[in-house]
């Protein structure tokens, strides 16, 4: 990995500053340049190889078969030791965790979207919480990206609009002919159609050096960076709750992403979200000291 900046401060949390909680509070998301030090890099590079190798873990096509392609891969902390070793050993959870407020924190899932082979197309636009069994305000995800990213090809999100209303998702199989088309179908608005309309929406986005991370919260709009001819966009999302995070049951109609057969079994609305499906990462398990 060649070295191109200064390393990270050794403790990255010292960059979770009030004023960027408060801009974080405000916008529901900010870009902290050079917070990843570059051995946390490797390590996610490493996991990423395991996963891309690895037979067993699902890897979601989006717009599949058409050239615009791109992977998605869930729960690779599941799989991956190299994953499991990132979110235990670096900064991340600590840094979340200031961010959100609370000394406790655990892993709701992880994704990657792995753009490679140039001429990627957009994620589409949508929100996180619509897929998500939960309620309560302390919960961010970190995305963090291996390759250097030109404004354009980054992930874009709608400033302040985790203070607006929540929408249904996208439908993955029609997204291209309408985005608006509804993935639930039930009790949420349809999502507006925010590319046809850029102008009239707060879009954010920042160039990005590898070790540079973007904290959003899942309720704002997000989509975006697709890729060049030549281009490569491999990004992980680690998303974390705090304390105040409960269990919120909802109907077999609206699957969860990922999926958690028998939580619901286990939970009644209003408990405290916690299940193995969701390991504690602070303080540090037991079983993780040395
Ligand atoms: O990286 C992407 O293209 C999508 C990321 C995303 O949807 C997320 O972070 O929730």
């Amino acid at each position: 990995m060649v070295q191109t900046r200064e390393l990270p401060p050794q403790d990255p949390t010292t960059l979770i500053t009030p004023e960027l909680i408060e801009r974080y509070q405000r916008d529901g998301v900010v870009c902290v340049t050079n917070a990843l030090h570059p051995e946390w890099l490797m390590l996610l590079e490493m996991g990423l190889q395991r996963i891309l190798a690895d037979p067993g873990q699902n890897k979601h096509l989006f717009y599949q078969g058409e050239p615009g392609e791109f992977i998605e891969t869930i729960r690779n902390f599941d799989v991956a030791p190299e994953i499991q070793r990132l979110f235990y050993d670096s900064p991340i959870a600590d840094m979340i965790g200031k961010l959100i407020g609370s000394k406790n924190v655990w892993l709701y899932s992880d994704e990657f979207f792995i753009k490679e082979g140039g001429g990627c197309e957009r994620t589409p636009w949508h929100q996180d919480l619509p897929y998500w069994p939960l309620e309560g305000q302390q919960i961010a995800s970190m995305w963090i990206s291996l390759d250097p990213l030109p404004k354009a090809q980054c992930l874009e999100y709608v400033a302040g609009s985790h203070l607006g209303p929540m929408y249904d998702g996208f439908d993955p199989q029609r997204v291209k002919e309408d985005p608006t088309l509804p993935h639930y179908g039930q009790d949420l608005p349809p999502l507006p159609d925010i590319e046809a309309d850029r102008a009239s929406f707060d879009i954010v986005s920042w160039d990005i050096t590898p070790g540079d991370v973007i904290l959003a919260h899942p309720g704002a709009l997000h989509g975006g960076g697709p890729t060049n001819a030549d281009g490569r966009r491999r990004a992980i999302t680690v998303r974390c709750y705090g304390d105040d995070i409960v269990f919120a049951a909802r109907p077999p109609t609206r699957p969860t992403v990922p999926l958690t057969p028998g939580l619901g079994l286990k939970l009644q609305p209003g408990d405290p979200l916690r299940h193995p499906f969701y390991p504690r990462l602070r303080p540090l398990p037991e079983h993780q000291r040395v």
